[in-house]
């Protein structure tokens, strides 16, 4: 039966023996045998009792099962959420709470840990790996390797990719299936990618930039993916001759210019470097151009919207910039009210296109502020573009921190901090980091008389938050600045402890 995104992104290839994936240890997997494992787990997802348009969350390690899984997903038209491995239980609760998942799938030795989570949302708990004893491998093992596709419109739900909101909130942005094949279909035209191309993919697999920008480009090339589990930069380099494209964060970036073996000769056999989910500096782009003579191609996007704008493959790829609107999408840049504003002025983009998300899952009042009726999204990102259509992006309107390109928002930080004992009112700001871009520092006022022991606080946060979102380090401060309105001056403090980790 018809399905928008795997009769295009998966179908093509059945019966394929051209290598999808290449393991760090030089095993190759075909695309044969990964459609083969994609069959036998849409039929086990059938086997508990998933129907269509059901949501399965996700919490899995980087794999080519985990993949699978996803692909599995769409080929049995079941909604999936991939979690942040990161993620403690209590944050994983409520992404399977809000999302109603009949079914959470974790690696087993996390099992012990979402047990409890499952119970409560009344959701399956299956583990991924086999254990011998009825895991979702298991259970796949017996079923055959050819699925009946489930029949799935453009304007079905793929996938809910969780991000966060001012209110400290995640919201489920409800993407479709041409929300993302439409997006892949324009980035692979767009950076030329071929059945030739093999891709160093070292990003994680549950955030667009890695699952949809990275490995559905690949899937509807039918190119190849050396599929490393996560970033190392060591790896990276002994990798790096059999690739001829990488996708990655800043960090990846400044990570590999710290390696003197990452040279011209390493990057002989490379076509393309794409950089994005967070600002590459002007300086890294000329230090990489430096060092290897590839200018990396930096584009800008969001889980909302999947790619939105690009530099060009063959014309002028400007440092600093994030490129021109990708074709299809409309861009602009406008006052608060969504009047366009001329070319240099700063204002918020807003986009439109194909790739623009259907919503936040149950949440129509924020949908209905940030989606305009006329289907503008507002991105919240603050820029100006050139005469000739360039973007540069110049700062948030969204009290938003991107570390190594995983957000944290401020918000959800204070609400804890606020709620400890002693503790009269805090604020959360983002301040340089030489490694990871941005970092959280918390600043906390104490309640009069009391002596708020940070370290404690700290622990308390560790225990709730993934590792990614603790504040680099807590400080004691008399006051928060505010203006005439009361609300906290988080530029002020900014500006204050700019050079905090990176003097
Ligand atoms: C890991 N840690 C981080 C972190 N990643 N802390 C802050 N920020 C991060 N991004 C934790 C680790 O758990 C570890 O904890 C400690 O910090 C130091 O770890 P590390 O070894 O230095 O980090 P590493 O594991 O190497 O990870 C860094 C990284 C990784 C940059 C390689 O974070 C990464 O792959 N980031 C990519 C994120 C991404 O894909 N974003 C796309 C979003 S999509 P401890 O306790 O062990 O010391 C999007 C839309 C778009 O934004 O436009 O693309
Ligand atoms: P996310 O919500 O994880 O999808 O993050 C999206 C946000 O990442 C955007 O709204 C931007 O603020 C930021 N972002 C993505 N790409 C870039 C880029 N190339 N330059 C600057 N910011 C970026």
């Amino acid at each position: 039966m018809p399905n928008h995104l795997y009769d295009r992104l998966f179908a093509p290839h059945a019966g394929s023996d051209r290598t999808f994936l290449v393991l760090p240890d030089g095993a190759r997997i075909s695309y044969a045998d990964f459609l083969g494992l994609t069959a036998r787990y849409a039929h086990a997802l059938k086997g508990l009792g998933l129907e269509t348009g059901d949501r399965i969350a996700l919490q899995l390690a980087k794999s080519p099962e985990m993949l699978a899984l996803v692909a599995a997903s769409i080929q049995a038209g079941v909604v999936f959420l991939p979690l942040n491995t990161a993620y403690t239980a209590a944050e994983v609760h409520y992404f399977v709470e809000n999302s109603g998942a009949r079914v959470l799938v974790c690696d087993p030795g996390d099992a012990d840990k979402l047990t409890a989570v499952a119970a409560a949302c009344e959701a399956q708990l299956v583990t991924l790996g086999s254990d011998g004893q009825g895991s979702f491998a298991d259970l796949a093992e017996r079923q055959p390797a050819v699925f009946e596709t489930v029949d799935r419109g453009a304007d079905d739900l793929a996938a809910f990719l969780y991000t966060s909101g001012t209110t400290g909130r995640s919201k489920g942005a409800m993407l479709s299936h041409d929300n993302l094949l439409s997006n892949a279909e324009v980035l692979a035209d767009y950076w030329r990618f071929t059945a030739d191309d093999v891709l160093l993919h070292a990003l994680p697999i549950f955030h667009t930039h890695g699952l949809f920008v990275a490995t559905n480009v690949i899937l509807l090339t039918g190119a190849a993916m050396i599929f490393v589990p996560k970033f190392d930069a060591a790896e990276m380099i002994r990798l790096m001759p059999q690739a001829t494209t990488m996708m990655g964060v800043p960090t990846f970036y400044t990570r590999l210019l710290d390696d003197p073996r990452f040279d011209r000769d390493l990057v002989a056999g490379m076509r393309l470097f794409v950089s994005g989910s967070a600002p590459l500096l002007a300086e890294t782009h000329r230090q990489f151009e430096d060092r290897t003579g590839h200018r990396i191609l930096e584009r800008y996007g969001m889980t909302e919207t999947n790619m939105n704008t690009s530099n060009p493959y063959d014309g002028d790829r400007r440092a600093g910039t994030v490129g021109v609107p990708l074709p299809g999408v409309e861009v602009k840049v406008c006052d608060a009210e969504g009047a366009e504003l001329p070319a240099g002025e700063i204002g918020t983009l807003e986009v439109r296109g194909p790739n623009v998300f259907q919503g936040y899952w149950q949440m129509p009042e924020k949908t209905a502020k940030e989606l305009r009726a006329d289907g503008f999204f507002i991105t919240g990102d603050l820029a100006f573009m050139d005469a000739d259509g360039y973007v540069t992006i110049v700062g948030r309107g969204k009290d938003l921190i991107i570390s190594g390109g995983f957000n944290i928002y401020p918000k959800e930080l204070e609400l804890l901090l606020d709620d400890q004992p002693g503790v009269l009112e805090s604020a959360v700001i983002g301040v340089p980091h030489p490694d990871f871009g941005e970092t959280p520092l918390g600043l906390i006022v104490a309640t009069p008389g009391a002596a708020p022991d940070l370290d404690t606080i700290m622990e308390d946060l560790r225990a709730r938050l993934a590792r990614f979102k603790h504040p680099r380090e807590l400080l004691m401060i008399d006051a928060l600045p505010r203006n005439t309105m009361g609300k906290v001056q988080k530029a002020a403090l900014r500006d204050a402890y700019r050079d905090r980790f990176s003097a």
